[in-house]
């Protein structure tokens, strides 16, 4: 029987780059996470998933790696690694790597071999075809790149195209070849072996591509993509590394799962032997963009927030394991998304995390989303870092111009969630004593972890109390979920129920006071925590403050 420790546990997200700086290259390292590793755990998170810490020429920063047995020299060294994990597993803290194998650098000794002559032994690593058109040099298909923008690349060394579905350096994996997959379970055993105790799985749903590559229905964003989202061969691959690897080692596996439904997330996740033990799904980040293309903003709903969390928490309840998260190192920062980043900044992040930490699935909090940090907006083209951030300005800049396309970085880049970890009120937020990869938020003096840990109402010691208070109450993890009233557009309040055991959440996503009707039998509950010093004890009719979020617990007689 499988260990299902995951359930229960709260995850904490590094991306080192930009977690703290230990030798002055303005560069996050692996010493600066382990001068950390008290922070870390004072927060009662239980695992970490680390975002790519292998070695990478940086195009897509780790994302596009280069050798998948090595760390980054700019992070340090394989001992350092060794000792970081050795340090994390005394503090009871999980350790789970970052998979990405849909595509490699194009650095990567195999992609280097792969484009010299189409006899290379790693030809067929990669996706190559001729392209269309007299002389070939149109592209093989339609099919457009996450990033925008053709998802081929003409090559002049051997004169056909390669297949991208990200940037034109990640070349994609050709899971047509068997030894591909062989090569990806040697990878998983070189890191199991050394301890490790599970994988993210980078968009995990993409590895296996149509037979043909046929053209795709055109889109907005992302031509092609049901002839690889959820592909064909998916499951039975995912089945192999379970079974081959994954199964030996009890390793866990939370799998990105871009743009796919409840049913789909249920053939990944349920049933005894499930490919993947969760999935980090999407559609709840779409509250605020139209389409799921982020990049056309829309006011924020609470209303299609409410109703997507809802269909999920219900659409996998005793089926399979949800995960929880509002941020991650490709998302903008929640606050000033999903709450206000003005007025009431401090209890608009603690609501948020009120909500992540008492729902059902396994919650993911992102560095500095414990701080309440926020996006940083950056309005000068140049201090952007991130591939996708120039391809999507190319793109945006023909459709909304120049100002327009400006605009809509500085609310959705993901640079938004990279800025350094805000420690202090020191220099550069006391991330590093050089100059910062990219640029800290300049808000540091106001949001930083010193000033938090200073005071007892900071959202940081907020979330660590919410972390507390999942593990002692299971109904937090385990319960039922209902909303009470799915209509309202201000107010979130869900119930959850677990054997005896219920709570009641109530959350006003305005930045007004907001009336609300008393529960039936308010006096049966009580208030558990909440993020104003004098939320009311009982549910009782009465007026909710301005992004307010109070916990009720029921009362058991006995
Ligand atoms: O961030 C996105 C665009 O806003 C997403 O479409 C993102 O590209 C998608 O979620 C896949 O993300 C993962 O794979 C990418 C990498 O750039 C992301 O950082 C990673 O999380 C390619 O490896
Ligand atoms: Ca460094």
């Amino acid at each position: 029987m499988k260990n299902q420790w995951y359930k229960k546990a709260c995850f904490y997200q590094i991306y080192p780059r930009s977690f703290c700086d230990s030798n002055g290259d303005g560069i996050g390292d692996i010493k600066g996470i382990i001068s950390k590793i008290d922070y870390i755990a004072s927060l009662g998170i239980d695992a970490i998933w680390f975002s790519p810490l292998y070695c990478s020429p940086n195009a897509d920063y780790g994302y596009d790696i280069s050798d998948y047995r090595n760390i980054n020299p700019e992070y340090g060294t394989m001992q350092d690694f060794d000792k970081m994990v050795k340090l994390l597993h005394q503090h009871n803290i999980k350790v789970v790597m970052d998979l990405v194998v849909n595509h490699t650098s194009d650095k990567h000794q195999w992609f280097t071999e792969s484009r010299k002559s189409k006899d290379n032994p790693y030809r067929n690593y990669y996706i190559w075809r001729d392209g269309k058109g007299k002389d070939g040099k149109q592209p093989p298909n339609n099919w457009t790149s996450f990033f925008l923008g053709s998802a081929w690349q003409y090559d002049e060394m051997t004169k056909q195209w390669y297949l991208h579905l990200f940037d034109k350096n990640q070349p994609d994996l050709n899971y047509f070849n068997p030894r591909v997959l062989e090569e990806v379970k040697d990878i998983l055993t070189f890191w199991l072996k050394k301890g490790v105790d599970g994988f993210r799985c980078d968009v995990i749903t993409l590895l296996s591509k149509r037979e043909g590559l046929p053209d795709g229905k055109k889109r907005i964003a992302l031509t092609g993509k049901e002839h690889y989202i959820d592909g064909p061969k998916i499951l039975e691959l995912l089945g192999q590394l379970q079974e081959d690897v994954l199964s030996k080692y009890d390793a866990f596996t939370v799998g990105e799962s871009v743009m796919i439904d409840i049913p789909t997330a249920l053939k990944y996740t349920s049933g005894d032997n499930p490919p993947l033990d969760t999935i980090f799904a999407f559609e709840h980040m779409n509250a605020d963009n139209y389409f799921g293309v982020k990049q056309l903003v829309r006011k924020f709903s609470l209303k299609r927030l409410k109703n997507t969390v809802g269909k999920w928490q219900d659409g996998l309840y005793e089926k399979a394991w949800n995960t929880l998260y509002w941020e991650n190192h490709d998302q903008a920062r929640i606050v000033g998304r999903y709450c206000s980043a003005t007025e009431y900044r401090e209890m608009g992040a603690q609501m948020m995390g009120t909500i992540l930490l008492t729902l059902s699935g396994t919650p993911f909090v992102y560095q500095g989303q414990e701080i309440g940090q926020t996006s940083i907006g950056m309005t000068n083209l140049d201090d952007y870092r991130d591939v996708e951030t120039y391809r999507s300005y190319n793109t945006m800049k023909k459709v909304f111009g120049k100002k327009g396309a400006m605009k809509r970085l500085a609310y959705c880049s993901r640079d938004n969630a990279r800025t350094p970890v805000q420690w202090n009120s020191g220099e550069n937020a006391g991330f590093t004593t050089g100059t910062p990869w990219i640029k800290v938020n300049p808000n540091y003096n106001q949001i930083n972890v010193a000033q938090q840990e200073t005071q007892k109402t900071s959202t940081l010691n907020y979330y660590r109390k919410l972390i507390q208070l999942r593990k002692e109450h299971d109904v937090f993890v385990f319960g039922t979920y209902k909303d009470l009233l799915p209509k309202s557009n201000k107010v979130w309040i869900y119930r959850r129920n677990y054997n005896d055991d219920e709570i009641v959440v109530f959350n006003n996503f305005t930045t007004k006071p907001v009336k609300v009707a008393p529960l039936k039998n308010a006096d049966e509950y009580t208030l558990l925590t909440s993020n104003y010093p004098n939320s009311a004890t009982q549910p009782t009719k009465r007026k909710l403050h301005p992004h307010e979020s109070a916990v009720y617990i029921k009362v058991k007689k006995d």
